[in-house]
């Protein structure tokens, strides 16, 4: 009899890139030269991860030069396999999506850009990576792939405030993406979980947070600096409200979050090519697209006259979106029991902020399914606590001597029951 689950752990961290923080000095005063230092962050960052030892580990602000000299190396013996993607744009950051080799195999790669000027909204240069992983179980001295794929997708969403719009629309494109991986294990029969973490730089109970763990967000009127929570802005004299559609059909996703395909335009046929043969006609006999009515077609009573249902189909693109934002996942908040108090956790702090910002989401384990298929999703077993604004000034505030970035990070471990051989 073969292992029935196994247990792995997710790691999210954003590890405060060096040129953001010389970008930035008047937030980190209090912090002594010496503890902002790359290469004294760098080994403290590497002592943490090798001490936590995290199956899956979600980087956000890693600086490309930094991951090609220290990191990836580095992680690479400790027996990693990373995936980087660099923002566009002139900042030297990025997302970095490692995974213990031992542990899964990868079966794809996503590297996503979030800056589509085309769409007149998303003008911003933020990434994510999303990775299909496949697990691997020790099976008599042979690692073996079993059980069900788990997508993981890592992302740093805008910082701006304000820009609550560009942010929901920057996380409809990671949605899409992760609805697309799960679509095509679904094709070929299988369940994929997903695990959606990083730094989206908003706090819990906020729009945008509810709109991952609801499924739906009415979002229309909706100031946009609200989405996120980071400061109220209530006071400001000018308030951008949240339009409808949120973004244009250009960027080719639905209010739901999934992928539009593109409906082309029937290529007009060429002279000589208008011949259909018996067998032609007769296979399109049942087939839907014989069954819509052409607009000019002659009144033949009995015969031609079952018009088509005018309450679909000529909707225009603002219609068919509505005022409502939706996706198909489910996913909960590992860290949606942190409590609130008067002396809150935080996942981030410096002179100017202290909040949770940074998140780890993941499918939750479910009753089985129809037909008694196997429970599905993944049981959280522990997590990493948070630890509280004071109790980080009183060692100093982050970064210090043993925290090397102005976040802490988070940790998470799971079960996942294998399928049943
Ligand atoms: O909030 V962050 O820090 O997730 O920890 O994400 C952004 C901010 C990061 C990437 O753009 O840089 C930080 N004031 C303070 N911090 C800023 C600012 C700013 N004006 N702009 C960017 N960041």
């Amino acid at each position: 009899m073969g292992r029935t689950s196994v247990d792995f752990t997710v790691m999210s961290y954003n590890i405060l890139a060096q040129d953001l923080l010389d970008l930035h000095p008047y937030l980190y005063t209090y912090c002594p030269l010496e503890l902002r230092d790359w290469g004294y962050r760098c080994s403290l960052l590497l002592q943490e991860i090798q001490k936590c030892q995290p199956d899956i580990l979600c980087l956000q602000e890693v600086q490309e030069n930094h991951y090609e000299q220290q990191l990836q190396p580095a992680l690479s013996l400790m027996g990693y396999t990373c995936v980087f993607k660099r923002r566009t744009g002139p900042k030297p950051d990025g997302c970095a999506t490692c995974y213990r080799g031992s542990r899964f195999v990868c079966a794809a790669t996503t590297q996503l850009e979030y800056f589509r000027p085309e769409t007149g909204l998303l003008d911003r240069h933020n990434v994510g990576v999303v990775l299909l992983l496949r697990p691997l179980v020790d099976q008599g001295a042979r690692l073996t792939e079993r059980g069900p794929p788990l997508c993981v997708a890592n992302t740093h969403l805008l910082f701006s405030p304000r820009r609550g719009d560009v942010k929901l629309a920057q996380l409809a494109i990671l949605l899409a993406e992760i609805d697309r991986v799960v679509k095509s294990c679904r094709s070929s029969g299988e369940h994929c979980n997903v695990v959606l973490c990083g730094d989206l730089n908003a706090v819990p109970d906020t729009p945008l947070c509810r709109l991952i763990t609801a499924g739906s967000l009415f979002y229309r009127g909706l100031p946009s600096w609200m989405v996120s929570g980071q400061e109220n802005l209530s006071h400001q004299a000018h308030c951008h409200r949240l339009p409808a559609p949120l973004w244009p059909s250009t960027l080719g996703i639905s209010s739901s979050c999934q992928y539009v395909t593109a409906k082309k335009e029937p290529e007009r046929p060429k002279a000589g090519e208008l011949q259909y043969d018996h067998d032609f006609m007769l296979s399109l006999c049942f087939s839907p697209a014989a069954c819509v009515r052409p607009g000019g077609l002659e009144l033949i009573p009995g015969v031609t006259d079952c018009s088509p249902d005018p309450s679909r189909g000529n909707q225009t693109y603002e219609e068919r979106f509505g005022n409502t934002i939706s996706h198909r996942l489910h996913l909960e908040s590992v860290y949606k029991h942190a409590p609130r108090s008067r002396n809150p956790l935080v996942t981030t702090l410096h002179s100017a902020t202290g909040a949770v910002v940074d998140h780890i989401f993941y499918s939750p384990k479910r009753a089985a399914g129809r037909g008694g298929s196997a429970p599905r999703g993944l049981k959280l077993t522990g997590f990493l606590p948070l630890l509280s604004e004071d109790a980080l000034w009183a060692i100093n505030g982050l970064p210090n001597h043993g925290f090397p970035s102005d976040h802490l990070s988070l940790m998470a471990r799971f079960q996942l029951d294998l399928d049943t051989v």
